[in-house]
């Protein structure tokens, strides 16, 4: 049955159970991803009459990573399900990751019978009280009555505004009740919950007069301009204004990469002509972002000779972190179009100059251009993935080295295709995470890029896959070790490499025995080939890169430290004890 043949049954009797159902076809909900149990049982014994797909995941982190996934690939909202108890607190990190980023996605939970709550009834946990500073809202249902209007308004919540996760925990007798189902078509309005803001003509008009008094203007792209669609407006505000534009991690293919204005990424791991330039800038137009730490570094010192416009959907965030002389509340692609007229036509060659002789100097110290001496980086892994791929893959990576350095040197034109957990940095987030954006995005050549000791957090989705006949290529950037860590251990700690060795298992027969094929690269030579083998293979590939064990992501913005103050690959000929021995020594 297609969602199309799908019988209006409004007006009619049915059970708490089937009105879940009912309302999440009505919300367009084509898969859901999750884990069955005794409270949430009904409500699986509904699903079989409705024309959603349910994914069986392997463990429920699993399943709210792929509702997370499927969101932040497909722009839908992404839906999730799980029992009570254990099964309501494995989402707790999946909704932890999807606030922190502010991606939408509803996840339902079975609830015990609410006669039995509060008596430490078998699986009962307060899955409201545990989930509230991690969701952007969350209900508990008891009546079957409820359920529908519910729903409805997690939607509505988890997509409007500045998006985040909502919870919606409903208890077994709910689910079993029976009621009229009606489905409610009203605008909703939520008392004290004002999503949308529509920005003054006279903010906008002192925007443009800023930006023309400027000297030296950067623009920053976060995630608001992936997420409100604001690319194109974006790209062409850039092309009017001749300002060089940077992007926070989460904003990386909101300005396409090979742009000539495209700086890159900027923060702790970001490039050093671009935190440098922010240090220089006289004027900051931040477009959808919100200051992190990882970002800023020492706010104290932070681009402190430039004035700020922040052009932000989220109230909230306006002076959270940075005072700015300018906040315009409202959606990025809206504020950008209404002052993209408003800006005078300009050419800023000197600016742009100043920042190209900081490149020139960066140049010299990357590590892509270095000798390898026969030996495989990371860093080349990715750039070969990059070239391989000819940038066109969606890429879900996990948290670690192995993300920046993606962040680096996989050049991503198109907005939402890069996934990636920023503001939680979770590991074990990629290989879910890709299942649920290959579900987005079935024709898409979906890669996970993921370290040996994030992979083996989550690598039993790897059977989801097999179960669900789809394919994802997943590259391990094998360094055995936990290596942002290690890297922090020997930049800070004196090279006490404390728990971060890390052995795995032998990974290639571990995916074989999952059913996906198993490759394993440690020459810069085979890089090539691997890939090629892994995209023609009809199902899942793993490649496991074996590559450098002692290496650091370079630059390095200290914790707390002033932007400007990075720490930087050595040039060639300068002492460079990793590069000369591959020791740390
Ligand atoms: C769930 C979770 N636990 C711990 C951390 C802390 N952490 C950040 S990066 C990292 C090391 C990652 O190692 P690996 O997955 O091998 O990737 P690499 O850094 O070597 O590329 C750790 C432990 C985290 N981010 N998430």
């Amino acid at each position: 049955m297609t969602q199309n043949e799908f019988p209006d049954r409004t007006g009619t009797t049915l059970n708490g159970a089937q009105i879940i159902w009912e309302s999440l076809v009505r919300e367009g909900v084509k898969v859901i991803f999750g884990y069955p149990g005794g409270a949430i049982m009904p409500a699986y014994d509904a699903m079989i009459q409705y024309p959603i797909h349910h994914v069986l995941t392997r463990h429920e982190q699993g399943a709210a990573h792929m509702a997370d996934g499927y969101a932040r690939a497909s722009g839908e909202v992404g839906v999730c399900i799980a029992t009570s108890g254990p099964g309501a607190t494995n989402l707790v990190t999946g909704l932890a990751t999807a606030m922190l980023d502010s991606i939408p996605f509803v996840a339902i939970t079975g609830q015990v019978p609410s006669h039995l709550i509060g008596t430490d009834a078998f699986q009962e946990t307060d899955v409201t009280g545990v989930t509230l500073p991690v969701t952007k809202h969350n209900y508990l249902v008891d009546r079957a009555e409820d359920i529908a209007d519910t729903i409805r308004e997690a939607f509505y919540i988890a997509r409007s505004g500045r998006p985040g996760p909502v919870l919606v925990d409903i208890t077994k007798d709910a689910q079993q009740q029976s009621c009229t189902f009606e489905w409610n078509t009203d605008p909703i309005e939520l008392p004290g919950y004002r999503p949308e803001y529509n920005p003054m003509d006279a903010d906008l008009d002192e925007a443009a007069r800023m930006i023309r008094d400027a000297k030296r203007p950067i623009l920053f792209a976060g995630q608001g301009v992936v997420m409100s669609g604001a690319s194109d407006v974006f790209r062409q505000f850039v092309e009017k204004t001749d300002i060089p534009a940077a992007c926070t991690l989460l904003g990386l293919g909101g300005f396409p990469a090979t742009h000539p204005r495209n700086l890159g990424m900027m923060g702790m791991h970001g490039e050093s002509w671009v935190n440098s330039a922010i240090q220089d800038a006289d004027l900051i137009i931040a477009v959808g972002m919100r200051f992190d730490d990882r970002v800023t570094g020492n706010l104290a010192t932070y681009a402190r000779k430039a004035r700020k416009i922040h052009i932000e959907l989220d109230p909230a965030e306006i002076n959270k972190n940075v005072r700015v002389e300018l906040p315009i509340v409202g959606d990025a692609k809206d504020v950008l179009s209404r002052l993209l007229p408003r800006v005078e036509k300009a050419e800023r060659p000197e600016w742009l100059a100043h920042i190209d002789e900081m490149r020139g100097d960066s140049a010299v110290r990357d590590i892509k251009d270095m000798p390898d001496h026969g030996k495989l980086y990371a860093a080349h892994v990715i750039h070969d993935l990059y070239r391989y791929t000819e940038g066109k893959a969606l890429v879900v990576t996990d948290v670690g080295q192995h993300q920046m350095w993606e962040a680096q040197y996989y050049k991503h034109d198109y907005p939402r295709r890069l996934v990636t957990s920023g503001g939680l940095g979770t590991m074990g987030f990629a290989l879910p995470a890709a299942i649920g954006a290959k579900f987005a995005c079935p024709d898409e050549n979906v890669w996970v890029v993921v370290g040996d000791g994030g992979f083996q957090m989550t690598m039993t989705e790897l059977t989801t896959c097999l179960q669900e006949g789809i394919k994802v290529n997943v590259a391990i950037i094998n360094n055995g070790y936990l290596g942002m860590v290690r890297q922090w251990q020997q930049f800070f700690y004196g090279g006490r490499y404390v728990s971060t060795p890390m052995v795995s298992p032998n990974f290639v027969m571990l995916a074989e025995a999952c059913g996906a094929k198993g490759i394993r690269v440690d020459k810069r030579d085979d890089v090539e080939a691997a890939v090629r083998a892994a995209q023609a293979h009809p199902g899942t590939c793993v490649v496991e890169f074996v590559v450098e064990q002692v290496d650091a992501v370079y630059p390095m913005v200290p914790a707390g430290a002033d932007l400007g103050d990075m720490i930087r690959r050595e040039k060639p000929g300068q002492h460079n004890p990793i590069y000369e021995t591959g020791k740390d020594d």
